[in-house]
């Protein structure tokens, strides 16, 4: 048992993979997991979530979410791998009986199905933008906390008219309103570049418990470096990367959620996004081995 015809990871799933793997663990682990359709995205396909746990109110939530940006194809699988070793080998992690988990491995799915059949490289939702031609609506600008009105629906990272325009985006934003004060950890899982990122994004200034955030990064990194050698760099996501106003681990933190953090996993290929398949194994094995880590630390905590 642990292996089903479904767990192939040799090649990057399509949404409706990931979607069948759901129901099937669902079904037959369905004293473990059980799927929940959140809402719709833009072009009204089901936002399903994988939840684990008894949701109860008295263990702290630990919400993850993956594809955000459709491109970023290592990230959903690295959600997918992340659901099945929780799953699967549930019994043999108690730290598991304390926290309840929340996983959505494709926050973007109609990006995600266009950057599959059409566009390799679509980042965006596939939202129509008023008086543009431009489609679509850069998600991890789309969050309320620190928004600033871009004005050219055509960049990359467009963040729309207003916060919460994008459905993937709100559907995200509704977890923190129902589970508020309850989530104890959020993981934006998105690719590349091999960093720990954590608030605030809007500016060189660290969040107030930033100390919180390098001891789990730390954690996760050294735990991800033991396996295959693969280096993090750990620090303010304005500092390490660039700055930036509406991403969704900003609003995290925001929301008052103790460790918000958005993980760039490794890249490769001609663009970095286009990571080849034969390297999804070794990813996702590593990366699954920093997230438990990072369960270990909310559960002591
Ligand atoms: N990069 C992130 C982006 O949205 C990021 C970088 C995320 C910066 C979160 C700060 C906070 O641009 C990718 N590759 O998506
Ligand atoms: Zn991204």
């Amino acid at each position: 048992q642990g292996q089903s015809r479904f767990s192939d990871f040799n090649h990057f799933w399509s949404f409706s993979e990931i979607n069948r793997y759901l129901t099937h663990l669902t079904i037959q682990y369905g004293d473990i997991c059980h799927t929940e359709t959140l809402g719709f995205s833009g072009e009204g396909r089901a936002m399903r979530a994988l939840k684990i746990g008894s949701f109860d109110g008295s263990k702290p939530v630990v919400f993850f979410e993956a594809a955000l940006h459709a491109r970023e194809w290592i990230a959903p699988m690295t959600a997918v791998y992340l659901i099945e070793q929780l799953v699967v080998n549930y019994n043999s992690h108690r730290e598991l009986q304390d926290i309840d988990i929340i996983i959505i491995p494709v926050t973007n799915p109609d990006g995600y199905e266009y950057s599959h059949q059409f566009q390799r490289l679509w980042r965006k939702t596939r939202s129509v933008n008023a008086n543009s031609t431009c489609i679509g609506v850069d998600g991890n600008r789309n969050f309320a906390h620190e928004w600033r009105l871009s004005t050219n629906p055509c960049s990359e990272t467009y963040g729309g008219v207003a916060p919460f325009t994008e459905r993937e985006a709100s559907i995200v934003r509704d977890v923190f309103d129902r589970y508020d004060n309850q989530i104890k950890l959020y993981v934006a899982l998105h690719s590349y570049g091999q960093y720990f990122l954590y608030p605030w994004g809007y500016d060189f200034v660290k969040v107030d418990n930033w100390e919180d955030h390098e001891i789990v990064g730390r954690r996760f990194a050294d735990a991800v470096h033991k396996v295959n050698g693969t280096s993090y760099t750990i620090g303010n996501a304005a500092i390490e990367l660039y700055i930036g106003f509406g991403y969704s681990d900003d609003y995290s933190a925001f929301r008052g959620v103790d460790i918000s953090t958005t993980i760039e996993l490794p890249g490769g290929g001609s663009y970095g996004f286009d990571i080849p398949a034969s390297r999804i194994q070794s990813v996702v094995k590593e990366t699954w081995m920093g997230l438990e880590e990072m369960l270990h630390y909310v559960a002591e905590v």
